[in-house]
């Protein structure tokens, strides 16, 4: 794949930081040390090192409109790796956004430091899933596939939810339906 070089998201470093420290505390639990593997929440196909939860889909209310994935992801290994690409199942096409402000803006590339978890969130980080097929829509289940920079991927199930419906005003997203 592309070699460095892709770092575009200026803003991206201060976030990881905020959020490594908020992570700070994490110990494996007895359950968990048998194995060398970095959390359960992933399957197969995971990067070693990387670990992702939570990821679910978030539906519009008003169909084409794209839909928003949102996950954690964590990096347990010894070196920073870097995001460069997200496809979702089901979707025409995806790409990592960022909301800031009442805006938001596509992001290339996303770094994560060693010991760093960042959060895809309402407000910040998401995936924007463009052109949902109804197949997604049926069954309530989709797929995000994370891919690096060395060309390892990571997917993750998505829990699929309908935007605005126990939201109020269904106002997570900022200029998404403007
Ligand atoms: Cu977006």
């Amino acid at each position: 794949m592309k070699p460095l070089r892709l770092l575009t998201l200026a803003s991206a470093p201060a976030l990881l930081f905020v959020l490594a420290a908020c992570q700070q505390g994490k110990a494996p639990t007895s359950q968990e040390t048998a194995t060398q593997s970095a959390g359960g929440a992933v399957g197969p196909t995971a990067k070693p090192g990387i670990s992702a939860s939570d990821g679910h889909l978030v539906l519009p209310v008003v169909s084409g409109r794209p839909g928003a994935v949102y996950f954690s992801v964590r990096n347990d290994g010894p070196a920073a790796v870097k995001l460069i690409g997200v496809h979702v199942t089901g979707a025409g096409s995806a790409q990592m956004h960022k909301t800031d402000g009442g805006s938001m803006a596509a992001v290339d590339s996303l770094e994560i430091a060693p010991g760093a978890q960042v959060e895809f969130a309402p407000g910040g980080l998401h995936v924007m899933a463009f052109d949902i097929g109804e197949s997604v829509k049926s069954s309530g289940t989709a797929e995000l596939t994370l891919t690096f920079s060395d060309g390892d991927k990571l997917s993750m199930p998505l829990r699929v939810e309908t935007m605005g419906g126990d939201m109020p005003g269904g106002g997570d997203m900022p200029g998404m339906n403007h």
